[in-house]
């Protein structure tokens, strides 16, 4: 295994004597009993992490919130400085960090790259927002006021974050929450927790370097029970969580229940329209990689293909096709295409679903299967499948984080592939590939997708960091990332400034002593 480099990475990322369980940077508040990290792609143990107990997170939380109360007080772009060097560093240890989240989480190189890619450009996109928080001013109906509006940072923002996107995810939300002077406390998935010490390390080396509180950034370890701390806690005014719908349903109502704000980014169950005008080659690459790409574990992987009868045949035979190409092996190995699933509960869930969709009268179109023998002992790889369904299988409703692909057909026009594609729960990513004008603007039109996302001629996953990313119904609401996403980090205020010697009262109101 270690032909990929994967020592050198993890001791680049000051993750060397991890086996003892060793906690580094202001993780070392953490004491519980220890994760073990397990390796998907070779079975092997890459290290183990300390857990944070109920006491831990108290300290945790002292500490962050003194760091806040310094770190507020920094001009916005001072803080965007901040965060231009986090960048640096992410630029220098994009390999190793790259490597490591390959690794752990099992999706290719290219991929882990393209994750820590996704970092650095929060960070850029961070540094030049940090001078542009702006308000707006208004002209108050009383003469000699002013009336104008300021953002300020919220204070502690909790971040959930999912195994299949270990690190960039975190990133979105802190790069932005650090740009508005709010400090984080992380807790990473469990199941990629080295992930989350390698970033917490690279963040306190530039906090250090700048005489900055680590309390800034602060990680916590552990399942679910380490998250509702946050989610319970008061101190904790945002929870930004990424995960399941099954898991957003209880953070939601456990930060509702004491009137905090959360950002939920959960389940998709995306789809690409394929219509008689579709550029075929264009299709079934965009389909191939939703699917296929970081072995379909994507929020945004493609899970559903809905096709025009007058060309379904012929889609159907060039995706086949397709298939047959895919190497499934070693993600590190820059000539797979495929890697693992993240553990052999996915695998089993993976199962699960292709006896499902058979049982409920679905047509295995490409077979699936776990892959054993040399290459393969982790037994986490499984062949990307294939499926004729309907729309309205309890399977095909539900988001399997597996390559498990759907193909749909309909008839008609647009608007009846757009019934289709509306018709699940789940709201985040779509797409349409069409040279039509017609129906791209019937797809992006009001009465057309119902995603947050919504291209045409790009296939379900792969967003920019530009765009606001997140989605409707259960996919939860929130949106992180680009565009105006730090609002929900920061909080209005509408100020009115009285600059005369009269106290006139809003909406004409008479109130003479
Ligand atoms: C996720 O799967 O949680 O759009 C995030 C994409 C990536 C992010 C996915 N930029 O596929």
């Amino acid at each position: 295994m270690d032909n990929f480099g994967i020592q050198e990475a993890l001791a680049e990322l000051g993750l060397k004597d991890i086996n003892e369980g060793t906690s580094t940077g202001s993780h070392h508040f953490s004491n519980g009993p220890l994760i073990e990290s397990y390796s998907p792609v070779d079975g092997k143990l890459i290290g183990k992490v300390k857990t944070t107990t109920q006491e831990d997170y108290e300290k945790v939380m002292e500490t962050a919130k003194a760091a806040f109360k310094e770190w507020r007080v920094k001009p916005a772009p001072v803080r965007g400085e901040i965060v231009r060097q986090f960048g640096e560093k992410l630029r220098e240890k994009k390999e190793a960090l790259g490597k490591l989240v390959s690794y752990e989480m099992g999706k290719s190189y290219q991929e882990g790259l393209g994750e820590v890619q996704e970092m650095i450009d929060i960070c850029d996109f961070a540094v030049g927002l940090s001078r542009q928080l702006h308000g707006l001013t208004m002209h108050s109906e009383r003469p000699g006021h002013r009336m104008y509006e300021q953002y300020h940072p919220l204070g502690v923002v909790g971040i959930i974050s999912a195994f299949n996107f270990p690190v960039a995810v975190w990133a979105w939300n802190t790069a932005l929450a650090w740009i508005c002077g709010d400090v984080c406390v992380w807790k990473p998935s469990e199941k990629t927790p080295m992930c989350g010490v390698a970033c917490q390390n690279i963040a306190a080396e530039v906090f250090a370097e700048n005489n900055l509180p680590e309390g800034i950034c602060n990680l916590i370890n552990g399942d679910y029970t380490v998250g509702e701390m946050m989610t319970k806690d008061t101190r904790v005014p945002l929870v930004s969580a990424t995960g399941s719908t099954r898991m957003g349903k209880i953070v939601a109502q456990e930060v509702a229940a004491r009137l905090g704000n959360s950002l939920l980014e959960l389940g998709g169950n995306n789809a690409i329209i394929v219509t008689p005008d579709a550029d075929i080659k264009m299709t079934v690459i965009g389909a191939v990689f939703g699917a296929v790409g970081t072995a379909g574990q994507r929020c945004t992987s493609t899970r559903r293909l809905i096709i025009h009868d007058s060309i379904y045949d012929q889609v159907k035979d060039a995706i086949v096709k397709a298939y047959e190409q895919l190497r499934i092996g070693n993600p590190l190995d820059e000539n797979n295409h495929v890697g693992p699933l993240i553990d052999t509960d996915a695998v089993a869930m993976y199962n699960a679903a292709l006896e499902k969709v058979v049982a409920e009268g679905g047509n295995i179109v490409v077979e699936g299967g776990v892959l054993s023998g040399e290459g393969y002992e982790s037994g986490c790889y499984v062949k990307p499948a294939i499926a004729e369904a309907n729309n309205s299988f309890e399977i095909v409703q539900h988001e399997t984080f597996a390559p498990v692909l759907y193909l749909l057909k309909y008839s008609g026009d647009v608007m009846n592939a757009l019934d289709i594609q509306n018709g699940v729960a789940q709201g985040l990513s779509s797409a349409i590939m069409t040279n039509n004008l017609r129906e791209a603007e019937a797809f992006l039109s009001v009465a057309g997708s119902d995603c947050g996302i919504a291209n045409v001629n790009i296939g379900t996953s792969g967003a920019e960091i530009g765009g606001a990313f997140g989605g409707e119904k259960e996919t939860g609401g929130g949106r992180e990332s680009g565009s105006d996403a730090w609002k929900v980090y920061m909080r209005r205020q509408t100020n009115t400034i009285n600059y005369t010697t009269d106290l006139p009262l809003a909406q004409g109101i008479k109130f003479d002593l």
